[in-house]
């Protein structure tokens, strides 16, 4: 991709930063964000930022009309906070996506929407295929499944051209404090030496990629005219347990931390996994392994 116009939402946050980052190489990138938890440190120089918010239809449209590709990653991320507010997160989430394909429905532009595998609940037919019916249990993930469904239902009636990317457990430098993965927190504390805590009994996995594998895939579908009205895993297809993952970050940083075990987190999905054959065949392949992507991590805190 070169010469184009880009639009990214949620660029000041962890995973629209990156992609605002590797895009604005070739590209005009212009970054959409209101800096709710995403931080102005992580715009790149070289992108336009505009502090607006994308349940303001006003002040994104514009710019969204002329794009030619919105890499739409701005949302409530917080599945607690969801539960807590989640009016909060349905005007954010899901108005916040309407007003962007309302936008994209006056102009040329392809929308590559950010979703999660939160819209497949505590689904026990692993490895999770995009096939399966999707059953959210918390209400982040209705948003997103709503979200999901909004593209597709845009792209039969209006024309827009959608790609939705489920996005299995992403980490890697930049992801925040406040919302953080249970890599970066237990990067944290193995910084200093503190105890890592594992709610359970460890054994419970997930599919975990680093955030540039995540860039790849977003664009590749951005490219492929086949990916339009797909929806797709973004994962490694690797499951990982958290106990696993508690000794190989140990391990990485030479930390003399212990690991407690503290009671499992209410509502925590057992086992998580994507097949993610669908988007191989599309010509994706993650490129980094959990420890390469760890070491990477570490070399950012
Ligand atoms: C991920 C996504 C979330 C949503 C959800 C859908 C991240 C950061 N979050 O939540 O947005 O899409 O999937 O299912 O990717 N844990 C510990 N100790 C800690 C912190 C966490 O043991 O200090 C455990 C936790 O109980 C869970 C696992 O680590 O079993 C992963 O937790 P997480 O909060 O990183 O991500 P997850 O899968 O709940």
């Amino acid at each position: 991709m070169k010469n184009k116009l880009i639009v990214v939402t949620g660029g000041a946050g962890f995973i629209g930063s990156h992609i605002a980052e590797t895009l604005a190489r070739d590209n005009d990138v212009v970054v959409i964000d209101n800096l709710y938890s995403g931080r102005i440190e992580n715009v790149p120089e070289n992108v336009k930022f505009i502090n607006a918010d994308v349940r303001d239809f006003e002040a994104i449209a514009d710019v969204i009309r002329e794009a030619d590709y919105v890499f739409h990653e701005a949302a409530q991320i917080s599945v607690d906070e969801s539960v807590r507010n989640p009016v909060f997160t349905e005007e954010v989430n899901v108005i916040g996506t309407v007003n962007i394909l309302m936008a994209l429905a006056e102009g040329n532009g392809k929308l590559i929407f950010a979703s999660s595998a939160a819209v497949y609940g505590d689904n026990p037919n692993l490895p999770l295929k995009e096939s399966e019916t999707p059953s959210p249990i918390s209400p982040y993930g209705v948003t997103k499944l709503a979200g999901e469904h909004y593209c597709r239902v845009f792209y039969e009636i209006y024309g827009v051209p959608t790609v939705v990317l489920r996005y299995f457990n992403v980490y890697g430098p930049r992801q925040s404090s406040a919302y953080a993965g249970v890599i970066s927190i237990f990067m944290r504390n193995a910084i200093k030496n503190k105890p890592l805590t594992i709610f359970g009994d460890g054994k419970q996995t997930r599919d975990f990629i680093y955030v540039k594998d995540v860039v790849e895939a977003n664009l590749l579908v951005a490219k492929k005219k086949k990916a339009e009205g797909e929806v797709f895993n973004v994962a490694t297809g690797k499951e990982t347990t958290v106990l696993e993952l508690a000794l190989k970050i140990i391990d990485l940083s030479g930390a003399s931390s212990s690991i407690v075990f503290a009671p499992p987190r209410p509502g925590d999905i057992r086992r998580s996994v994507a097949d993610i054959s669908k988007l191989r065949k599309l010509g994706f392949s993650p490129k980094y392994t959990l420890e390469e992507g760890l070491k990477e991590t570490f070399g950012w805190f």
